[in-house]
């Protein structure tokens, strides 16, 4: 089996977060331990089912009881271990750590005094107000959990599942399925595949031979992320994850694809609105094909493509499936461009400062293997808590200097920085340091729980700093952890145009910053956008994929998105900002 790393890391992470709550305490020895055994597993080659419990040891992070668990795992299926932890905190309590501010101590506390078992126990807890007397939380954290639950509430984020979480095990899911006999596609629907940022549940739909049902069905539910099935069908079937999260399977044959992806994919309004469409032919359309309503024979049903195209439109993208004028545009032929190449990356991070894991060479190579043109490197400013001072970024300054020379002009290199912007607007270093820089980009990184008219003042403050040239992730949210800070977000769009400040479209996927919504309101002003990775390892140089995909959704037309421009023309508007005439 291909992912039998995806399997033990899994396994490590379920076990630090179990013992975590086990032990009522995050920094514990072995949470810590497991931890880092799954960092250094992560960056392993595969093969590891291939390795003795000695070999396993070898790994640096890997300690003697990690290392038997990993065999244990292959050997037995599963671990006593964890089984043990699990019986002892199901996962209704693993989820109340998603409330911000409720750490493994606190719900430890909140289990052995109040019964709090789940977020409905916690949340009649609150409108009881019980925690308010429990010893270490009095009435202000009580407030403050009840902000963070009727947030959470309010994203969806307590029955939704962030896109972080959704896309990987989609990837997963459908990989495993390209390995059954037979099976010719696999893919993810739904509103995974329009790209929103949480989903309810992962729709995969499989397609081959004929009569390879059985056997996609049952690979499907003896992966070991499935805790329990919870339907099936002669070719469907719908399992839960031990995460909690849905994932609905079904088999088509291969001529209904098309028909099968359109449906599937959704959104409801949209399927309605081509529903329509097809009956004012005389048609049906369904989850099988593009049919004639008497005598049912078919028009298209292979391709998404021959579906549209019957129904007299171009092929519309997943991203723009969302019943808010996609299918007018299409029958007018104002469908937004696709964004075109992207000449480069903007911001980047290397073990410059404390969170980047790949070095200045390693990003360099990665982004040439990308035919990227230009790239920024990015690393955090000293206020950050992983930035640095002024000597490391000099020497890397040097190290740039001297790369250039052999890059020539197959890649140019910017020097950049990611500046804090400080609770009053305030930015690292001094004026002329932060001239030095060939790009600059500003963004939040703390104090998420000022007002509004602080946050906006804040951000307003940094926009109007000549250094920069981009704020990055404008929300500062993590989606379905954390909320984004309050913005008027109108200001903030108005000052961005004055000033010609850009704002990012940070790809990194518990980010996605810019969020659409915000990007939709920014789509009729002048200003410029740029997609970014924020990549910490070169591996997540690909993440500017999601910058694109979330900019398509919002419907940025290219001239609107700076890297996707022409090189020099580019490379001049980095030098320099001013409002767009
Ligand atoms: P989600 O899972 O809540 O994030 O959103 P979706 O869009 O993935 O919704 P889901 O999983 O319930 O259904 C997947 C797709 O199947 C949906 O986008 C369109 C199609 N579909 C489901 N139910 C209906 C329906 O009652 N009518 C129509 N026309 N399409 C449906
Ligand atoms: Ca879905
Ligand atoms: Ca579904
Ligand atoms: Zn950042």
């Amino acid at each position: 089996m291909a992912d039998t790393k995806h399997d033990v890391l899994d396994m490590l992470r379920e076990l630090a977060e179990l013992t975590m709550l086990d032990e009522g305490d995050p920094q514990s020895f072995r949470v810590r331990a497991y931890e880092s055994a799954a960092q250094a597993i992560a960056s392993q080659a595969n093969d590891l089912e291939k390795l003795s419990v000695a070999e396993l040891m070898k790994i640096d992070g890997v300690g003697k009881s990690t290392a038997a668990k990993v065999k244990e795992l292959f050997e037995q299926g599963k671990v006593e271990k964890l089984e043990e932890l699990r019986a002892k905190h199901p996962t209704s309590v693993v989820a109340l750590l998603k409330i911000q501010g409720l750490g493994p101590k606190a719900v430890k506390r909140l289990r052995a005094e109040l019964g709090v078992q789940s977020i409905a126990d916690l949340k009649s807890a609150l409108a009881e107000k019980k925690l308010r007397v429990l010893k270490g939380f009095g009435e202000k954290s009580e407030e403050k959990i009840a902000t963070a639950v009727s947030r959470l509430e309010e994203h969806g984020a307590l029955d939704r599942v962030p896109i972080s979480v959704a896309l990987p095990l989609a990837e997963r899911v459908i990989a495993r399925m390209r390995e059954v006999d037979g099976v010719r596609h696999a893919s993810f629907c739904g509103s995974l595949r329009r790209f929103s940022e949480t989903v309810g549940d992962i729709d995969v739909v499989v397609a081959g031979a004929a009569g390879i049902a059985p056997s996609v069905m049952e690979a499907f539910v003896s992966m070991g992320i499935v805790d329990h099935v919870l339907g099936r069908g002669a070719t469907k079937t719908s399992v839960v994850t031990r995460r909690g999260t849905q994932i609905d399977l079904r088999v088509v044959e291969e001529h209904q694809l098309g028909a099968a992806r359109l449906y599937f994919t959704g959104s409801k309004g949209h399927n309605i609105k081509l529903r329509q469409r097809a009956l004012a032919r005389g048609w049906t359309l369904n989850e099988y094909a593009l049919s004639e309503l008497e005598g049912g024979k078919v028009i298209a049903s292979e391709t998404e493509e021959q579906i549209y195209a019957a129904l007299g439109l171009p092929f519309i993208p997943p991203v723009l499936r969302e019943d808010a004028g996609e299918l007018e545009a299409a029958e007018r032929g104002t469908l937004p461009r696709s964004l075109g190449t992207v000449l480069g990356d903007f911001h980047v991070h290397t073990t410059v400062s404390g969170d980047g894991k790949s070095t200045l060479e390693a990003m360099v190579a990665a982004a040439k293997a990308r035919g990227y043109r230009a790239l920024a490197l990015t690393d955090h400013a000293e206020n950050t808590v992983s930035g640095v001072g002024r000597a490391p970024l000099l020497e890397q300054r040097a190290a740039i200097t001297a790369m250039r020379q052999e890059l020539g002009d197959s890649l140019r290199l910017l020097h950049g920085v990611e500046l804090n912007i400080g609770a009053e607007g305030t930015l690292d270093y001094d004026a002329e340091f932060r001239a030095g820089f060939d790009f600059c980009i500003a963004s939040v990184h703390d104090r998420f729980d000022l007002d509004r008219a602080v946050q906006t003042r804040r951000v307003v403050a940094a926009m109007r700093d000549p250094s920069v040239r981009m704020i990055g992730h404008l929300s500062a949210r993590m989606i379905g952890a954390r909320p984004g800070i309050e913005l008027d977000l109108d200001a903030v769009i108005a000052a961005a145009e004055e000033t010609g400040t850009a704002l990012e479209v940070n790809g990194g996927l518990p980010r996605l910053d810019m969020s659409v919504d915000a990007l939709r309101r920014a789509r009729e002003s002048k200003v410029d956008f740029v997609l970014t990775s924020d990549a910490h390892h070169e591996s997540e140089l690909g993440r500017v994929d999601y910058a694109k995909l979330n900019a398509e959704r919002a419907w940025l037309a290219p001239e609107q998105v700076a890297n996707t421009w022409e090189l020099e023309r580019f490379l001049r508007w980095t030098e320099k900002k001013a409002p767009r005439a």
